[in-house]
C-alpha cells in the first residue's frame, strides 16, 4: 500500500522548485468547491438559547479558564446564531460556492438519545442551509467538530466508553434525516486525530486527561486512553457512514467523508533514523485512522510500538469498516523536521511524542519556512503538495478535499494592522499553487475552504489569534473585510490583480 512512500519522503521539500505563482481559477476543475470553514462552538455563540444543552466546551471553558490563553469563552464568540443571515450575505460577496460548518450536537440532542430532539436547534440549522443555498452556496457539514453534549461528556468520558458509538449513530441519523435532502457533503468527524491526543494525551481540551509521560493533569490515566477513544470514534464513524450509504445516499445522492488533520513530517537529516521518524510520524498522523478506514488494520508502525495499548478490530468491526468514504477531508497548515527519539534521547513533550519523534521547524538554524502566530506552524506550500500526493499515493486516488488551510496572527487589537494581512495573502497563494500543482500531478482535489471565515474562538487560544478572512470587532461584533478577504474575491471572480 505504501508504494512510492519513501520517494515522497526523500523528496526534501528545501530541493524542490518553487511553485509558479501565477494563479488563477480557471486551473482548477468544474464544479471545485471554493469555500471557507468554521465550527459550531467557535462562531455559534447563543450558549444556552432556543434549548441548546450544555457541551463539554461550554463547561471545559467556564471551569478551566486557565486552560484557555485568555481566560474566556465561546459563550457568545461571533454571534453566528443571531448573525448568520448577515454572514451568509458575507460569503455571497465573496464569491465562495461552498460553506463548511458544523453541528452543534448539544443544540440538536441537548442531553443525547435521552431527552429528544431540539426543534429550535434543527430550525436554525434548516434556516442557515436554506438561506445558503438560496445564494448559491453548498453546505460542507461536519457532524463533530470537537464539542458535544456535556452529559455526553460525564456518562462516556466523550469517547471512552463504547456507548458514545449509539450516541453518535443516532445523531449523525437525526441530521441525515432532517438536513440531507439539502445537504449534500458530510464529514463525521473533525480531526479525531488531533483531538484525542488533546483530549486524552496532552490534557489540553475536554475532558482534560493525560497519557504518562505527557501532559501535566497527573491524573494517573491510563496510556490506553488515547487509542481507546480513536477506536470508539473509528467504529462511531464507520457506523453512520454505514447507516448513510444504506439508506440515505441512493435516495439523497450525497457523499460522505472524514477529515484528518495531516501535518507533513520531513526528515531533520539524511540519517536512517530521521527518515524513519519522519514516516511513524506520518504513521501516527495519518495512518491511525485512514488505514483502519482504508485496509481494516492500524498502521504496523503503530501495532509494534504500541503493542496492546491498542485495540483490535473484532471480525465485526472489520466487516463494518469496510464501508469507504467517498472522499477523504485533509486539514493542513504545516510542514515540519522530524528528529527520531529512539536512538537518541530528545524531550517528548510535543503533539508528536507518542511516535517517539520530536518536531522542530528549524535544521541548522534556519527556518522551514515563515512562521506564523501559532508555535510550531510554518508557511511552507510545499508541504501541501507533498501531503495531497501521499494521501492520494497510499490512499488508491481518493478523492480530497482541503477542508482546512489558514494563516493565524496574534490579536494586536489593531484593527488597520489586522486587516492589512499580506501574511495571509501570500500564505494563501502559496498554498493554492501548489493545490493546482497536485492537481496537475494526477491527484483528485475537488474543494478547497480556508480557515476561517472571520475571526473566531480558536479553542486553547481563545481570541489571542485571529485565523479570518474577514476580522470581527467582538464588542461591537462588526466584521470587516481583510486584505484577504478581497484577494480571495478578486481570485475567485477573476477580476483585479488576479484575473
Ligand atoms: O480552529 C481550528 C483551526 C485553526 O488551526 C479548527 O477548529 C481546527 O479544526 C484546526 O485544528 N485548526 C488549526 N489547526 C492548526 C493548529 C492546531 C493547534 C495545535 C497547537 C500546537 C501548539
Amino acid at each position: 500500500a505504501a508504494t512510492g512512500v519513501a520517494a515522497v519522503l526523500l523528496a526534501s521539500l528545501a530541493i524542490l522548485a518553487p511553485s509558479a505563482r501565477g494563479l488563477n481559477r480557471g486551473e482548477f476543475p468544474t464544479g471545485f468547491l471554493f469555500g471557507a470553514a468554521t465550527s459550531a462552538y467557535q462562531v455559534e455563540g447563543a450558549y444556552l438559547e432556543d434549548g441548546k444543552g450544555l457541551s463539554n466546551w461550554d463547561v471545559f471553558t467556564h471551569t478551566h479558564s486557565g486552560d484557555i490563553d485568555d481566560g474566556r469563552n465561546g459563550d457568545v464568540a461571533d454571534d453566528h446564531y443571531h448573525r448568520y443571515m448577515e454572514d451568509v450575505e458575507i460569503m455571497h460577496n465573496l464569491g465562495v460556492n461552498s460553506y463548511r460548518f458544523s453541528i452543534s450536537w448539544a443544540r440538536i440532542l441537548p442531553r443525547g438519545k435521552l431527552g429528544g430532539i431540539n426543534s429550535a436547534g434543527i430550525a436554525f440549522y434548516d434556516h442557515l442551509i436554506d438561506a445558503l443555498l438560496q445564494k448559491g452556496i453548498e453546505p460542507f457539514v461536519t457532524l463533530h467538530h470537537f464539542d458535544l453534549p456535556y452529559e455526553l461528556e460525564t456518562r462516556y468520558g466523550s469517547w471512552l466508553g463504547a456507548g458514545i458509538r449509539e450516541e453518535f449513530d443516532h445523531y449523525a441519523d437525526v441530521c441525515f434525516q432532517a438536513f440531507g435532502d439539502r445537504v449534500k457533503f458530510w464529514t463525521t468527524f473533525n480531526e479525531p486525530n488531533l483531538f484525542t491526543k488533546f483530549a486524552y494525551m496532552l490534557g489540553a481540551y475536554p475532558p482534560k486527561r493525560c497519557s504518562p509521560p505527557f501532559g501535566n493533569c497527573h491524573s494517573g490515566n491510563s496510556q490506553q486512553e488515547p487509542y481507546i477513544a480513536a477506536h470508539n470514534i473509528l467504529m462511531s464513524h464507520a457506523a453512520a457512514v454505514d447507516n448513510y450509504k444504506k439508506n440515505y445516499q441512493a435516495k439523497q445522492g450525497g457523499l460522505i467523508g472524514i477529515v484528518i488533520s495531516m501535518k507533513f513530517y520531513e526528515p531533520l537529516t539524511n540519517s536512517t533514523e530521521d527518515i524513519v521518524a519522519a514516516q511513524r510520524a506520518l504513521s501516527f498522523e495519518i495512518h491511525w485512522f485512514l488505514d483502519p478506514i482504508f485496509f481494516g488494520e492500524y498502521p504496523k508502525e503503530m501495532r509494534e510500538m504500541l503493542s496492546s495499548n491498542l485495540p483490535e478490530f473484532t471480525p465485526a468491526e472489520k466487516m463494518l469498516l469496510q464501508n469507504r468514504v467517498d472522499f477523504i477531508g485533509v486539514n493542513h497548515y504545516t510542514a515540519i523536521y522530524a528528529k527520531d527519539c529512539i536512538s537518541s534521547p530528545c524531550e517528548l513533550n510535543t503533539y508528536e511524542g507518542n511516535a517517539l519523534v520530536f518536531a522542530t521547524g528549524e535544521k541548522d538554524g534556519v527556518r522551514i519556512g515563515k512562521p506564523t502566530a501559532l508555535g510550531g506552524f510554518y508557511d511552507v506550500p510545499e508541504g501541501m503538495e507533498q501531503v495531497i500526493k501521499y494521501v492520494n499515493q497510499r490512499y488508491e486516488n481518493v478523492t480530497i478535499y482541503v477542508t482546512e488551510n489558514g494563516y493565524s496572527e496574534y490579536n494586536n487589537n489593531n484593527m488597520e494592522d489586522m486587516t492589512n494581512d499580506t501574511g495571509r495573502v501570500n500564505y494563501l497563494e502559496g498554498y493554492l499553487s501548489c493545490i493546482s500543482s497536485a492537481i496537475r500531478g494526477g491527484a483528485k482535489v475537488r474543494g478547497y475552504f480556508v480557515w476561517s471565515l472571520m475571526d473566531n474562538f480558536e479553542w486553547r487560544f481563545g481570541f489571542t489569534v485571529r485565523f479570518g478572512l474577514y476580522h470581527v470587532d467582538f464588542v461591537t461584533q462588526q466584521r470587516t473585510p481583510k486584505k484577504s478577504a478581497k484577494w480571495y474575491r478578486d481570485f475567485l471572480t477573476g477580476s483585479g490583480p488576479m484575473g
